[in-house]
């Protein structure tokens, strides 16, 4: 659906504009002590996984609208992250989501997702639903479960889902614990974590040696009065007794309305614990929304803490993800304005000289402080990114190169109106 050729002939009409864009940042940056170019690169190699499940349209406990073409099957799915990552060059890698995305044929799809520059992102295990045909349920919790023989299904599962990634090539597995109660009384606090903690040592002896272990954590939905894993600080409680190669993972989502996210972000790297991150947007709660779109200044300040964390603690190499639902918009559309969100925040957080801002904070210089961090956040860097997808072989501006193209109407064309993604 793309080649190089139309990739070229779409930017032709955009270019001009772009470079002068481009050359009057430059100027105004220029006063600054930046290296421009090693931004540029900083910003080009940085690849935000897409989840399978965030392709299809998403939906509510009331409904959901789908708007057709949506990939049907694993290829599919890859096809789709192939199309968004020959668009931006920002996106070279899928997190699946077993056992919505079983390979039938791993050689099969390791090579299409070769062919698309595509990675294995983490794999996802699935204990928050129950799947057709299993003896056991986990309506009252799966590593956690009073039931031994629930846990050790979910246990088994877990496995598996490494066993599937390995195949793939992917190098983390992602948990996420739907395990609680909904009911004062209904379990005891400590028996649940301790339960949890001895699944997940289990699991985590079955963990190859270059795999990390990503422990998410969500303070309440789908129970209401208590997750067994409701906070960082219980994420990194369980990830420090399992051993190095557990951490936490960060979703935006998963935090109640005016936590300090960002605060959250620099402690973990400065235990060197901190796994990945779930991008998303949360105005309630856990509502995925796209990224960015109503706290732009927190997102920009928790990059802050991941630039100045990635220069200045040994913490691990970072998962990074889209961890959204698109109810309104077009997923496609929607991962492309995710992507290039989340890429202005990084290229702003670049802008600030942390070696400044930190004789500041020596003289206590609190204005001073604030101004400089403002300062980047308050400068235009767009011509910055789309200069990143440029260099990279990608287009000029991803969104309108896709209505454009008229993308979406050519994946009803071929895949139907009614095709519904797996697992959704
Ligand atoms: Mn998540």
């Amino acid at each position: 659906m793309l080649n190089k050729e139309k990739i070229a002939s779409f930017n032709e009409s955009y270019l001009a504009t772009h470079k002068q864009n481009l050359n009057f940042l430059g100027e105004n940056l220029s006063k600054k002590n930046l290296d421009l170019n090693n931004v540029i690169n900083k910003l080009s190699d940085f690849q935000i996984a897409i989840p399978s499940w965030a392709l299809g349209t998403g939906g509510t406990r009331f409904g959901r609208f789908p708007l057709g073409g949506e990939p049907n099957t694993l290829e599919e799915k890859i096809k789709d992250v192939g199309l968004l990552h020959a668009l931006n060059r920002s996106s070279g890698a899928i997190s699946l989501h077993i056992p919505w995305d079983i390979p039938e044929d791993y050689k099969k799809m390791k090579s299409l997702a070769h062919e698309l520059d595509i990675n294995f992102d983490a794999v996802n295990s699935n204990t928050f639903q129950d799947q057709s045909g299993g003896t056991h349920s986990y309506k009252f919790g799966s590593l956690s479960h009073i039931d031994k023989a629930v846990r050790k299904k979910a246990i088994q599962h877990n496995k598996e889902v490494i066993d599937h990634g390995v195949k793939l090539g992917s190098k983390a597995l992602t948990v996420w614990l739907a395990d609680g109660t909904s009911f004062a009384g209904q379990q005891s606090f400590r028996g649940a974590f301790q339960r949890t903690l001895e699944s997940l040592q289990d699991i985590y002896a079955h963990l190859p040696a270059d795999w990390k272990l990503l422990i998410e954590y969500k303070p309440y939905e789908p129970n209401f009065y208590s997750m067994v894993i409701p906070d960082w600080g219980t994420s990194h409680l369980i990830s420090s007794e399992l051993g190095e190669q557990a951490t936490t993972l960060v979703d935006l989502g998963h935090h109640l309305p005016n936590t300090n996210i960002e605060q959250i972000v620099a402690i973990l790297m400065h235990l060197n614990k901190l796994g990945g991150f779930h991008f998303n947007e949360s105005k309630y709660g856990d509502d995925d929304l796209t990224v960015g779109s109503l706290k732009p200044y927190q997102l920009f300040l928790i990059f802050c803490e991941l630039v100045q964390g990635m220069e200045e603690t040994s913490n691990p190499d970072l998962s990074w993800m889209i961890d959204a639902s698109h109810n309104l918009k077009d997923p496609m559309e929607d991962l492309l304005q995710s992507v290039e969100t989340i890429k202005i925040a990084f290229a702003k957080a670049l802008l600030v000289d942390y070696n400044e801002l930190k004789t500041f904070q020596q003289k206590n210089d609190v204005a001073a402080c604030q101004s400089m961090l403002q300062d980047a956040f308050r400068t235009d860097v767009r011509a910055l990114v789309v200069e990143s997808y440029y260099a990279s072989g990608g287009v000029i501006d991803p969104l309108k190169a896709y209505r454009e193209l008229k993308i979406r109407q050519k994946l009803i064309e071929a895949r139907g109106v009614d095709s519904k993604s797996t697992g959704l």
